[in-house]
């Protein structure tokens, strides 16, 4: 039922225009809801092709904004014409969600379309293109921003709903006439950390309950690297412009115990 949901959702928008779409879009559901019914998704087409992933070991901090990168790899030759990620997350932590498109692989796409969910939808929001989308180079595909609540502390989980069912990769339905033809992807979802206030807390990098030489050691092997190097790790950055540099060596050294 599920199933037959989404494509009513998909297909009820600007891609049916006539009659003969509609009876396709009937045929379709049909088929959809045998397959499903028949449980012909199943894990094992999950593990193969693209790889669609949240960008992980994300820092979010309470009452600021988060922006989070969905990244897209394996694209090339996998005839990706389209896709729809339905996402679900704690709508009281992540909040007014906005698609950024620019500096992705839709960027300049007037096609791609999102939003919440209706009450009865099992996901939290969508974000979808069914045709005109070419990914022949891995990348991010989108970029989702959100307002985090202040409240939020710890962690929480943004998902992909149902991966290959209600969330997927799709061939252009321009070219199958309409018709849903998944490509199998394994969709990889994003556990967001809750960034640690700064507070004294922050220079325990071996959180070990005191600011003292083994602290100074661990930033010491950190120092001058920047945002764009590999091994960047933005514990360290106390004062964030991207360097571990004096700045944040001030502040290490003003809470020495
Ligand atoms: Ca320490
Ligand atoms: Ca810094």
């Amino acid at each position: 039922m599920k199933i037959l949901k989404t494509c009513i959702t998909f297909n009820g928008g600007k891609y049916m225009k006539n009659a003969s779409d509609i009876s396709t879009l009937f045929l379709f559901v049909s088929f959809i809801s045998i397959a499903g019914a028949a449980g012909l998704f199943t894990a094992d087409i999950a593990a193969a092709g693209p790889v669609v992933s949240f960008k992980q070991n994300m820092e979010a901090k309470p009452g600021e904004q988060l922006v989070l990168p969905i990244e897209l790899s394996g694209a090339a030759e996998s005839g990706i014409g389209g896709f729809m990620l339905r996402l679900s997350y704690d709508t009281s932590i992540f909040r007014n969600p906005r698609v950024i498109l620019e500096g992705t692989l839709c960027e300049g796409n007037p096609d791609v379309i999102s939003g919440p969910a209706r009450d009865y939808d099992p996901w939290t929001f969508s974000i979808g293109i069914g045709f005109s989308f070419s990914a022949s180079l891995d990348g991010v595909l989108v970029k989702i921003q959100f307002d985090v609540s202040e409240d939020f502390k710890e962690k929480s989980t943004v998902s992909f709903m149902s991966p290959n069912q209600e969330t997927y990769l799709n061939k252009d339905l321009m070219q199958t006439g309409f018709n849903l033809e998944i490509v199998p992807a394994q969709f990889v979802d994003a556990e967001i950390n809750a960034a640690k206030p700064l507070s004294y807390e922050r220079w325990d990098f071996n959180e070990d309950g005191s600011v003292d030489y083994a602290d100074i050691v661990l930033f010491k092997s950190h120092w001058l690297t920047t945002c764009w190097d590999y091994d960047w790790e933005p514990l360290y950055d106390l004062v964030e412009d991207c360097e571990i540099n004096v700045f944040d060596l001030a502040g290490l050294a003003d809470n020495l115990n």
